[in-house]
């Protein structure tokens, strides 16, 4: 395997590598079985299904590239797509190496590569460069059986691991040579090294085959390649000492037939609806291409602030303020420069590290159709609050959270420093709340009081705790407007679940806002952090908000 390729595959540690594995399907007394693959998504389904190895078919991933079987891509266009295969799946690969891609020489480059690839063994086959599929009805010149002979050994030489197989492909059933000929091209291919002979037939009985087996008597493993004498029994094949079958082509012929029906369908119908639920999601496919195994990688490599954190957007107001605006959506939906409100803070908390995002709906709640996101509903959210909209998330409230509002718009500069300030509960609170109040930037509803005011001083960085937040805040004493975002450690996120059931219990939970929340915790002992900023946010709530918000952007 190269050092930068991708492994998607979850490593479990593995008594044998690849090519180990190979030789022990090839050598076992059990018959083994190999299935066709043409790139990196059919290998890793192959091994999904339980198949101990592949074949990297030529003629299967011509055809997956849109050209014939006739050597039409080059060796290394070959080789890429082997290079895929092999970072996907932890199986071994059997690579059709055709007739070597010329003589001797390009052979022991070909072993060479295929090894620095991670491969596990390749075959070659007795004819001349360009080949020719065997299944077509043309002439099928072979190989002279010395210049075959030296390429085995060129292969052999040249391969990087002991345990590499090159296994001799004979070719002279499909030139119409006999089992005679077969026969004495097998046994020289044998002394020149071969690790088995693949021998090969166009007949749809295997009379010719077993006819070989028999005179071989287990001289080298054999393997075989039934696609014309399908009907064969697979007991036959295991009373004739067949170590290997090879399932050639039938991912790729079966992928054609999938796509050409769900072309055909949604060309005809010109709709998805047919079809969405006939085949797998792309979870599915996030899964099978491995991106659990990203996440966790990014956990480890790429460590962000918020990394651990989920969080609550409270988006189930309607804001009337809005007007027609949000007739048929909620104001967290409503378009700012291209994007919801929502799917910039949704993209602001990602980016933090925040993948975890549960979002409480209500008012138009099929209008919040991001992908990414959880929901919660508030369906009473026409006669409740914000803190009964933040219980409906509540069983998040067991690990580390932030929670904000759904309609405020802020930098991610605020959110870094929130991460970065310690406490159980942090509240952030904008210092410049005059400023903001004076220009009118918006209706100032929750000022604070911290037990220290905002200062510019470099030195000064002692925490600031809350002693009283909410809209009855005497102005002369206010230190700071909340803002709407909260940030809680586990165990404060814990403590204000029990708040909400406390709350709920005594029937103040419905008509809650986050304030009155803050405000008995408090009361409770509780400490509450403040982080001080100073303005450059927004809270929407009418069409001025709106312009100013498009003007921040
Ligand atoms: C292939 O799968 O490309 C093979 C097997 O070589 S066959 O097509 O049967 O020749
Ligand atoms: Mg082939």
């Amino acid at each position: 395997m190269t050092a930068n390729s991708i492994q998607i595959v979850e490593s479990t540690p593995q008594a044998l590598s690849k090519t180990g594995q190979f030789r022990q399907l090839l050598t076992d007394p059990e018959m083994a079985f190999i299935m066709e693959a043409h790139n990196g998504l059919s290998a890793r389904i192959v091994e999904e299904a339980g198949f101990k190895g592949v074949w990297a078919s030529g003629l299967s991933i011509s055809a997956a590239l849109g050209v014939r079987d006739n050597n039409e891509a080059s060796w290394t266009q070959v080789l890429e797509v082997l290079e895929f295969m092999s970072d996907a799946t932890s199986i071994p690969i059997l690579v059709d190496g055709d007739t070597g891609y010329g003589n001797f020489n390009n052979m022991r480059r070909l072993v060479t590569k295929l090894s620095q690839r991670g491969i596990a063994a390749v075959c070659i086959e007795d004819k001349l460069f360009p080949k020719t599929n065997s299944f077509i009805g043309q002439a099928q010149p072979l190989a002279d059986i010395d210049e075959f002979c030296g390429k085995i050994k060129a292969g052999k030489d040249s391969q990087l691991d002991d345990d590499f197989c090159v296994i001799a492909r004979i070719e002279a059933l499909i030139a119409g040579w006999g089992v005679d000929e077969a026969l004495r091209r097998g046994e020289a291919y044998h002394e020149a090294g071969a690790d088995a002979v693949l021998i090969h037939s166009k007949v749809a009985e295997p009379d010719e085959i077993f006819t070989f087996c028999k005179e071989w008597g287990n001289r080298s493993p054999v393997v075989i390649v039934p696609t014309m004498y399908y009907a064969t029994p697979t007991q036959q094949f295991r009373d004739h000492d067949i170590s290997l079958v090879i399932w050639a082509n039938h991912n790729m012929r079966a992928a054609m037939q999938a796509m050409r029906n769900i072309s055909e369908t949604i060309f005809r119908t010109e709709t998805l609806a047919d079809v969405e639920d006939t085949i797998p999601t792309v979870g599915e496919v996030f899964k099978i291409t491995g991106n659990d195994e990203l996440a966790a990688a990014e956990a480890r490599y790429l460590p962000k602030r918020g990394a651990g954190y989920n969080a609550v957007v409270l988006a189930a107001s309607r804001g009337a303020g809005l007007g027609p605006l949000t007739e048929d959506r909620p104001k967290c939906m409503i378009d700012v420069r291209g994007q919801p409100l929502l799917r910039r803070q949704v993209a602001m908390l990602n980016g933090a590290g925040i993948r975890d995002v549960t979002v409480v709906r209500g008012y138009r709640k099929e209008a919040i159709d991001l992908l990414s996101i959880n929901t919660a509903d508030n369906d009473r959210f026409a006669d409740t609050g914000e803190l009964y909209s933040l219980n409906c998330a509540r069983k998040v409230l067991n690990q580390p959270t932030l929670v904000t509002y759904g309609d405020i718009l802020f930098r991610d500069y605020m959110l870094d420093t929130l991460l970065r300030t310690d406490g159980d509960i942090v509240i952030v609170a904008d210092a410049l709340w005059q400023d903001r109040e004076q220009s009118a930037e918006g209706l100032v509803r929750d000022l604070i009081i911290g037990d220290a005011a905002f200062s510019t001083d470099y030195l000064e960085d002692s925490p600031v705790h809350l002693l009283e937040v909410g809209n009855d805040v005497a102005r002369d004493t206010a230190t700071g407007e909340w803002v709407g975002l909260l940030k809680l450690s586990e165990a404060g996120a814990k403590t204000v679940a029990g708040e909400l059931v406390a709350m709920e219990a005594d029937g103040s939970l419905e008509k809650g806002d986050v304030p009155s929340l803050l405000t008995r915790l408090i009361a409770g002992g509780h400490k509450v952090r403040v982080q001080y900023i100073t303005g450059q946010w927004l809270d929407i709530d009418d069409a001025l908000d709106l312009a100013r918000a498009r003007n921040l952007l």
